[in-house]
């Protein structure tokens, strides 16, 4: 039997990587990878696969913010995700950067005000994955914590600063109306409100290779 193709969940730690993976799940209760409040709570490259599933999910343990522990170990998982990408880029048919929209003002500014951080900004890890030709959509995830009104300025805010940073993102039904290759569609999204999954689903099926499709 073929092998199924592969989506990469990719993003900072507490970021919602593993509730993301769950809501994709037709059986979300046997997917033992736990979600919690401590960011650092998948501490390994979880491959999850169900027979429903026409592809495989990878759920990778977040980079950065992980409290209790140290350099050499944030240093470890950054190195295992960096290898594992290189090894497998072929298997993957999509990608999905996730990123916590409470936390990317502060992101943002950090990467100004420090000129060396130890900390991969979500723009790196984009960089890093179209380095590979994957397709990617980034899930501006947690939207149910603000309100609407910031949610458009930090995303704007967000916009802009990819822009400078020489990545072109537009909104999901924009991106669909015009087809840009070379920009970047984003989705925001609530994984504890299941805001937007139907959309997150359709993305998803459109780029599942048609042998795979259900
Ligand atoms: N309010 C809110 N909370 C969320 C949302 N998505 C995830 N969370 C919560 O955020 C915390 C972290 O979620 P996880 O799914 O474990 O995050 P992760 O990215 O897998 O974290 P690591 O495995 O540590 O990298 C949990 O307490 C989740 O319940 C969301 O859309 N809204
Ligand atoms: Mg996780």
């Amino acid at each position: 039997m073929k092998e199924k193709p592969s989506l990469l969940i990719i993003g900072n730690s507490n970021v919602g990587k593993s509730s993301i993976t769950r809501l994709l799940l037709p059986q979300p209760s046997k997917y033992k990878g736990k979600t919690g409040k401590d960011p650092g709570s998948t501490l390994l490259i979880k491959q999850v696969m169900q027979a429903q599933l026409p592809y495989k999910v990878i759920d990778l343990p977040g980079f950065g913010y992980i409290r209790h522990s140290s350099h050499r170990r944030r240093e470890h998982i950054k190195q295992q995700i960096v290898t594992h990408i290189e090894k497998h880029h072929f298997n993957y048919f999509l990608a999905l950067v996730v990123i916590n929209i409470l936390r990317i003002e502060d992101e943002i500014t950090k990467y100004y005000i420090k000129s060396q951080t130890t900390i991969p900004l979500s723009f790196e890890l984009i960089k890093f994955i179209q380095e590979f030709n994957i397709p990617l959509l980034i899930i501006i995830n947690k939207i149910d914590k603000i309100s609407n009104i910031d949610k458009k300025r930090i995303i704007t805010f967000f916009i802009e600063n990819a822009k400078y940073y020489g990545i072109d993102v537009i909104n999901i039904d924009d991106y669909y109306n015009n087809q840009y290759e070379t920009k970047i569609p984003y989705l925001d999204f609530s994984a504890l409100k299941k805001t937007n999954l139907g959309k997150l689903n359709h993305f998803i099926n459109l780029y599942l290779p048609k042998k795979n499709k259900s």
